[in-house]
């Protein structure tokens, strides 16, 4: 009985750093990889990410007044017409 407790306290040891190490490398990797492959979209490359950019196409326009708020030509909606 002790020893087969003792057996199990080294295995579930064992368990355990291996789930902790193997789970926090793949973490860290698969981190990495969207970090790399997923960029935050600059539509007016000013450096700042379209969601903290609060005029997108940089016209001097802020998007919550441009009806054109990726379109630097256009901030006033003339025609009605989108
Ligand atoms: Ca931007
Ligand atoms: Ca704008
Ligand atoms: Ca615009």
């Amino acid at each position: 009985m002790v020893i087969n407790s003792r057996c199990f306290v080294v295995l579930f040891t064992l368990f355990t750093l291996a789930a902790c190490g193997g789970g926090g490398g793949d973490a860290a990797t698969s981190t990495n990889v969207k970090n790399t492959a997923t960029k935050p979209l600059d539509s007016d490359a000013d450096g700042l990410p379209d969601n903290a950019d609060s005029d997108d196409d940089n016209d001097g326009v802020e998007d919550a007044q441009d009806a054109f708020p990726l379109d630097a030509t256009e901030s006033v909606d003339t025609d009605g017409m989108a």
